[in-house]
């Protein structure tokens, strides 16, 4: 059995939930071209609140891995471009609300928004590991790949104008960063203490569960 890191170690203990984050009914509901418009909108700006507050937690990365001494994996490099993708993406938000007739302006967080942004924030500090915040950011973006690719694969019945959304998280090179990504915190997994990896393992399933709760929201089920 090919063995390729603790994080898919991970993915095949927890594939249960994992699978409740990555096929969602919100995610079905896209891909069989079912998806309730108001149910989309409400995504779209819950999740630029989010991105938002992803920036900083992002940023704190680059400041971890450039602190780090061994960076032979490249990993600010690798983090840097992700933050620079972050910044069109709040540009993309902008243009897909005034598409959607959204008022980006007006829109206030939802409690799980609020509770996933104040997650990133407590996951933003010095005091937590490198390699806890890497295989979070790791599962974050990985869980969008997943989840929009599987909007696009054989058989989606997608509708045209969203296709482009899920374009943006399901496309091949996102796939190839969430690999990278996935990489460099198989690294720090390696070199790790046991206790940061049973953190990272507890960070790793609240990931999940945040995401899962996400999407109820955007679905507008409590
Ligand atoms: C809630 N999870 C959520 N929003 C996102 N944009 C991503 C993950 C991926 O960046």
């Amino acid at each position: 059995v090919p063995c390729r890191g603790m994080t898919d170690t991970w993915l095949k203990k927890h594939t249960l939930i994992y699978t409740g984050a990555t096929r969602h009914p919100f995610i079905l509901a896209i891909r069989d071209g079912t998806v309730d418009i108001s149910a989309f909108k409400r995504w779209l700006s819950q999740d630029y609140i989010f991105v938002r507050a992803f920036v900083p937690f992002v940023a704190s990365l680059v400041v971890k891995a450039w602190k780090k001494s061994d960076d032979s994996h490249g990993d600010v490099e690798v983090i840097l471009s992700g933050l620079a993708s972050l910044n069109d993406e709040i540009d993309w938000f902008k243009k897909q609300a005034s598409k959607w007739g959204v008022d980006l302006s007006v829109v206030a967080p939802q409690k799980p928004t609020q509770d996933y942004c104040r997650f990133l924030e407590n996951l933003t500090s010095p005091e937590v590991d490198y390699t806890v915040g890497m295989m979070a950011y790791w599962a974050i973006e990985t869980v969008y790949q997943d989840s929009f690719a599987h909007c696009l694969g054989e058989g989606s019945k997608t509708p045209p104008e969203l296709e482009e959304v899920c374009q943006r998280w399901g496309n091949g090179g996102f796939g190839n960063y969430c690999s990278a990504l996935q990489s460099i915190a198989d690294w720090c997994l390696l070199k790790a203490t046991d206790d940061e990896v049973s953190k990272a393992e507890v960070t790793f399933l609240r990931v999940l569960e945040y995401e899962v709760e996400f999407w109820n929201m955007s679905r507008g089920i409590p």
